[in-house]
């Protein structure tokens, strides 16, 4: 998504440390009542390139609707394509359940329908976190290492959210100097980052899919005096690499940036090879219902 000065999530309750149906601490917390959410009463926090942001139905809860825009190049290429939303949503909430299930913290709380998920609010770092497992984009340019080259070991970078800049790549030293993030936040990013890469690289290799590398965004949920991170903003095929293990095919948003053919159809390979693709894949040109 676009830079947001480190307010993605915007308003923060801290005194709403909620949870619902669905969420990992299932039971704490009363259930969300679908029907309250009507899209009229919905007030709009913040329109990022791929997804909008509308306040919860409870106090310290957003609802993330995910739009079919899809943008590149720092938005210098912009287009439409229909069905997208639909697909990164269910993805993103298989991957955000996955990871709860094995304790790795996450802003999700229940999807609500085909476009919209609800999630906790969070004071997003205003880090972009980039996980490499194989070479490929900007590393290989910035590098000239071929795309697809394995790495010794994972990698990680921080890019500092600014789309004005072109989310810069900076170092743990800008991080620290600017109070972007503590040495102790650094300590568990880079650990939720390394489980998360575990996790997704896990879960795609047992579908035939390599992870290339991925890009995650991290929030702060304050619970009383305390703080603690997620992982937030959304993990889906906008966010990762992913190639197809036999035949190298590109089932990532490259196949948008590059002009190599259908994103539609490549998303929608990932989530059948998951088990997600919705009962009624969205087809071209079919009109999507929303609530
Ligand atoms: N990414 C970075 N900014 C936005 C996104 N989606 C993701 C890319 C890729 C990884 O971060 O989708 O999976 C590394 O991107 P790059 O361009 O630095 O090679
Ligand atoms: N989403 C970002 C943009 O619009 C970066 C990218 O995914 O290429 O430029």
């Amino acid at each position: 998504m676009a830079a947001t000065s480190g307010l993605t999530c915007g308003v923060l309750a801290a005194e709403a440390p909620l949870f619902y149906e669905g969420a990992t601490d299932r039971g704490r917390f009363p259930v969300v009542h679908t029907e309250r959410l009507s899209m009229a009463r919905r007030k709009k926090i913040y329109e990022g390139k791929a997804k909008t942001l509308y306040e919860g139905p409870e106090p310290g809860t957003i609802v993330q609707y995910f739009k079919d825009d899809a943008t590149a190049f720092n938005a210098a290429k912009h287009d439409v394509i229909e069905g997208k939303g639909v697909l990164n949503n269910i993805l993103s909430e298989f991957f955000m359940l996955g990871l709860g299930q094995i304790g790795v913290p996450t802003h999700f709380l229940k999807r609500l329908n085909m476009r919209e998920q609800l999630v906790r609010s969070c004071e997003i770092i205003p880090l972009e976190i980039i996980v490499r497992n194989y070479a490929a984009g900007s590393l290989s340019k910035r590098l000239g290492i071929d795309e697809g080259t394995q790495l010794p070991r994972p990698i990680v970078e921080y890019c500092y959210k600014d789309d004005a800049l072109g989310d810069p790549l900076v170092t743990e030293e800008h991080i620290a100097a600017f109070g972007w993030a503590s040495q102790q936040d650094m300590d568990d990013i880079l650990s939720l980052a390394l489980r998360v890469n575990d996790f997704l690289s896990g879960v795609m290799l047992a579908v035939g899919i390599r992870l290339i590398d991925f890009k995650i965004e991290i929030g702060r949920v304050y619970e009383g005096d305390f703080q603690r991170l997620v992982v937030a903003d959304e993990i889906s095929p906008d966010s990762c690499r992913l190639w197809d293990i036999k035949t190298g095919q590109k089932l990532d948003k490259d196949v948008f940036r590059r002009d190599l053919g259908s994103l539609t159809d490549a998303y929608s390979e990932v989530a059948r090879r998951l088990g997600v693709m919705p009962n009624n894949p969205p087809a071209p040109g079919k009109p999507q219902l929303v609530n």
